[in-house]
């Protein structure tokens, strides 16, 4: 869809002239523009983004969880002379609200550009997977600490497996177009591993995990490191923070990080996971974290890989099933692909959980 970028810009509390603006990112959801201003002779950039509400129901309540958040995170690095790269930073609207709603009903956010850092689809090295781990624990432990009532729940039961799997279950008998011939192995596969699917929603209804606020989409894309020194500088995408299970968080760091492929490859043969990746997450993870995770949660930390990767290859079925209309696809059968991956994944995964165990043990010896 096209937009008017500089009109919608304008809404915003930004010095200087519009110079132009470009798509940025690789996100399966939102919208996100590079816009830039002539400020006095500077060409100052920041991030625009159209936040999609056919899937962001209430951007009130998901603004008002990311302005609370940050001012929190703000508040907690006062008198540090980074403080406006270690956290985002939203721009005002003229009007002074957190988000302009355009004329056709889109709304739109601004944050200040994070500059001389980026973020990575794919890891090549072990250090980054330490220092993208270790932002994303820091950003568990400032959680922990925020104050004042619960987090709207943006999309409710978001990471609650059992129910993306009756959803799953829904769009397979409807099989609107009669797509399901074409992922016999996938359905087969999701039916062999249903049992899996509600280890971490039954430990928190039993008490044995802790609801946290939590990010719920750290995918390794979603955080920035420092391009010189490689260190996690800012977690960003903060559309999913709400109440949830750490265990997810962690989960997706490794679904995304541990094999060398892309979440949508097709020659499965490069699916695979690299230990010393999983030995970096779990290090940086449990050190960014502090203190703040309990032991059941670090002994899980193996398992959940795993689990969130079958829930995601589960709602990349499930959309292929009902006709793409959830996640950006950019190829026929992309989806069905991306599902394919993960099942690849969660197999490679489940092939090495008892590795994965020693390498826990071994860092949280140390
Ligand atoms: P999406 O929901 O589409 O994944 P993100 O918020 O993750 O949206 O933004 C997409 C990409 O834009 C990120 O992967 C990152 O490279 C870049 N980006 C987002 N916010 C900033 C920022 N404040 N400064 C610099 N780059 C950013
Ligand atoms: C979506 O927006 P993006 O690309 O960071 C999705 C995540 C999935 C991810 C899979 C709101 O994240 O839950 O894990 O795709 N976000 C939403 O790549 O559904
Ligand atoms: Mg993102």
């Amino acid at each position: 869809m096209q937009h008017n970028v500089r009109e919608i810009a304008s809404h915003f509390d930004i010095w200087g002239d519009f110079l132009w603006y470009e798509r940025y990112g690789s996100g399966h959801i939102n919208d996100t523009y590079l816009i830039v201003f002539n400020q006095a002779g500077y060409q100052v950039r920041y991030i625009l983004q159209r936040i999609n509400t056919s899937i962001f129901k209430k951007p009130d309540e998901l603004m008002e969880n990311i302005a609370r958040v940050l001012d929190y995170s703000k508040r907690q690095l006062a008198g540090r002379k980074d403080a406006t790269r270690r956290s985002l930073t939203l721009l005002g609207t003229t009007d002074g609200k957190t988000y302009y709603t355009d004329p056709e009903g889109n709304a739109w956010r601004a944050y200040l550009f994070i500059e001389r850092a980026r973020t990575y689809d794919i890891l090549e090295s072990a250090k980054f997977a330490y220092e993208a781990a270790k932002a994303f624990g820091s950003f568990q432990r400032l959680l922990a600490g925020l104050p004042g009532e619960r987090l709207h729940e943006v999309i409710p039961n978001f990471h609650n497996t059992p129910s993306r799997l009756a959803d799953f279950d829904k769009a397979l008998a409807e099989n609107k177009l009669g797509r399901a011939a074409e992922a016999k192995a996938e359905i087969e596969f999701v039916q062999s591993h249903r049992d899996m699917a509600s280890v971490f929603v039954d430990l928190l209804a039993k008490g044995e995990i802790p609801e946290r606020v939590t990010h719920n989409d750290t995918k390794i894309n979603n955080v920035m490191l420092d391009d010189e020194t490689g260190e996690g500088v800012c977690v960003i995408d903060l559309d999913t923070i709400m109440p949830g299970v750490s265990l997810y968080d962690f989960g997706d760091l490794v679904r995304t990080s541990v094999s060398p492929a892309s979440e949508d490859e097709r020659d499965l043969s490069k699916v695979q996971v690299r230990m010393e990746m999983f030995e970096a997450l779990a290090k940086g993870f449990i050190e960014g974290s502090g203190d703040c995770l309990t032991p059941k949660e670090i002994e899980l930390m193996p398992f959940s890989g795993e689990l969130i990767t079958f829930e995601i290859g589960i709602r990349f079925l499930t959309d292929y099933l009902q006709g793409d209309t959830y996640f950006k696809t950019h190829r026929p059968g992309h989806n069905l692909d991306r599902c394919r991956t993960q099942f690849t994944l969660m197999q490679r995964l489940m092939d090495c959980e008892g590795e994965m165990k020693k390498v826990v043990a071994a860092v949280t010896k140390k």
